[in-house]
């Protein structure tokens, strides 16, 4: 899954693609690099981001969107106006980082046939990174996640359309990302697919001491750690490198 941002503020390449053709061009190359997933978003979900209305979140994709009708688009949304509006314009999947925890979102899912991501998050972008305190993180998000699992069948989601994603750095520090990651297959027992994003994110940098650019070697290897781990979507902004880490992955796979 290729990270196409169309936000002025996100914190690796905010502003790089506010305008259309720009974000579609950069779609288009991350298909050919290999991604199977764009994933499409028009509000920064970042620590500390300004929050965007609606209308402006769907004049950020809406445009995008129409001009990708060939290409498996993920809209990264909270917003159940935003969903609706995304999936009449052709969008094969919605990726929310608060699981459909927004009124309304449950349904508008439900009535369509797409897919879904339902994440974990713990706290609101603009305050989750201060302080995130867990008893024990692994079965708090495993809990939290498996409920998510159950109210999206109840509201008439059948189980093949969702995905998972523990949601690395959202309202969890360094210690908590590597506790999920280390045991990452458990949550696998939900028997349903699990996407990850660790792509340049803040704990990569609190490990090697990097800036957001010079994150692609961390990003890399954490991308393998969560493929052995039982990941089955990687959701990152350097497909070509990370299409190589598959191919190895699967070539060690594949040995005698
Ligand atoms: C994630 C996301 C993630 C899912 C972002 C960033 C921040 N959606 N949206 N999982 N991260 N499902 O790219 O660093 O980890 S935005």
């Amino acid at each position: 899954m290729g990270v196409v941002n169309v936000t002025p503020d996100s914190f690796s390449d905010g502003g790089r693609f506010l305008d259309a053709g720009a974000a579609v061009a950069h779609a288009r190359r991350l298909v050919e690099e290999g991604a199977d997933i764009v994933d499409l978003g028009g509000e920064s979900t970042r620590p500390g981001a300004s929050p965007v209305s609606a209308d402006e979140e769907l004049e950020r994709i809406l445009p995008v969107l129409r001009s990708l009708s060939d290409v498996p688009v993920s809209v990264d949304t909270r917003k159940t106006e935003v969903m609706k509006a995304a999936l009449a314009a052709g969008a094969s999947m919605i990726n929310d980082v608060e699981a459909l925890g927004e009124p309304g979102a449950l349904d508008a899912i439900a009535s369509a046939d797409c897919a879904v991501c339902l994440m974990h998050k713990k706290g609101d972008p603009a305050t989750m990174q201060q302080a995130p305190h867990y008893d024990d993180v692994l079965a708090e998000v495993r809990g939290y996640l498996e409920e998510r699992i159950v109210a999206s069948e109840k509201a008439g989601i059948a189980r093949e359309r969702i995905v998972i994603d523990p949601g690395f750095g959202f309202g969890k520090a360094l210690e908590h990302n590597l506790s999920l990651l280390k045991h990452l297959p458990s949550l696998a027992s939900a028997g349903v697919p699990i996407l990850v994003g660790w792509s340049r994110k803040s704990s990569l940098g609190r490990i090697t001491a990097r800036g957001a650019d010079e994150r692609l070697p961390a990003s890399l290897a954490m991308a393998l750690l969560s493929l052995i781990g039982g990941a089955t979507i990687l959701r990152v902004h350097d497909v070509r490198e990370t299409r190589d880490v598959v191919s190895v992955w699967q070539a060690f796979n594949n040995a005698a």
